[in-house]
């Protein structure tokens, strides 16, 4: 059974970015052009430094965007490091379609949005610039706590800025067709040319139309380590609801790293072939956003480890 459109995206932020990505798929469009024009949304907002224009930058004050789209096929796209351009998901489509490859990375990367048409910008806003020179005062890189200070943002402990984390979406349509998109500045003032999780296919997005969809957030090292949505996916194919198999991808963070998982934060999202949907996170405060026919405007708070 197919329970009809409905689409699913990380963070309070997806609310919004589920509204845009309904306009598609309620009338009913294509999961893959849902989920590109959804998280565009945040890509854009100005308020939002964790993902595209705004986004906060590198050690060396340069905004440096990390993408990925993906089809139920198996048809994929991704930038990685990309500078200068304000909607990196819509490079990452036309890598997976009017080119051989699957990701391409930095200058590459930028010179083919260019030849592509897309404009070249400065994202670095002037709230950006302020906060990274505040950093540079101490310029100390701090992940796992940056990383849990953002994900506790408006969960009023001490320290939350109200930021919060990657977006990664994932939408199934009226045909039943699955698609998923995942697109972020990184981790703030990480080193530049580092790379997170949500550019990598299988670990901050996959997406295989006989199973399901999975995407990531948080500190996307420790995804890449466990290759987390492949690995969300693949246990939904054994027969996992998509909640138990975000809690076993996120159990096997934890039991790798014990010490460490106890500061950071990773949570993964998924949605299985039928639009059933589930998530899990190791700290308390990661939501996801629900939009279907019954739920224009659901957020529901994820199970977590602790
Ligand atoms: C990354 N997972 O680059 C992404 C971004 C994120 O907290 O969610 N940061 O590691």
């Amino acid at each position: 059974h197919v329970t009809g459109a409905r689409v699913v995206s990380t963070w309070d932020f997806g609310v919004a970015a589920n509204q845009a990505a309904w306009s598609v798929l309620g009338q009913g469009g294509h999961a893959l052009d849902a989920v590109e024009t959804g998280v565009m949304v945040p890509e854009a907002d100005l308020k939002n430094h964790s993902v595209g224009r705004a986004g906060y930058p590198d050690r060396d004050g340069h905004v440096s965007l990390d993408a990925s789209i993906m089809d139920a096929d198996g048809s994929c796209g991704a930038v990685a490091a990309l500078e200068h351009i304000a909607h990196p998901i819509q490079v990452a489509r036309r890598v997976m379609e009017r080119t051989p490859h699957v990701l391409l990375v930095g200058d590459g990367a930028l010179q083919f949005a260019l030849e592509q048409g897309f404009k070249k910008e400065e994202l670095l806003t002037p709230e950006s610039e302020q906060a990274w020179r505040e950093w540079l005062q101490t310029a100390h890189y701090q992940p796992s706590v940056n990383s849990e200070v953002r994900s506790y943002g408006k969960t009023g402990l001490p320290g939350g800025s109200g930021n919060h984390d990657t977006i990664g979406m994932l939408a199934i349509d009226a045909q039943g067709r699955l698609a998923g998109a995942c697109t972020t500045s990184g981790m703030a003032w990480k080193m530049r040319g580092r790379v997170g999780d949500s550019p990598i296919i299988g670990a901050g997005l996959y997406v295989d139309g006989e199973v399901g969809a999975a995407t990531s957030t948080g500190v996307g090292e420790e995804v890449i380590r466990n290759v987390g949505s492949f690995l969300v996916v693949e246990l939904m194919r054994q027969g996992r609801s998509p909640q138990d198999a975000c809690r076993e991808a996120v159990m096997r963070i934890v039991k790798r790293r014990p010490q460490a998982s106890k500061d950071l934060q990773v949570g993964f999202l998924a949605m299985n072939r039928h639009g059933d949907v589930g998530a899990w996170a190791i700290q308390p405060g990661f939501s996801y956003a629900v939009c279907d026919s019954q739920r224009q405007n659901g957020l529901l708070p994820a199970k977590s480890v602790f």
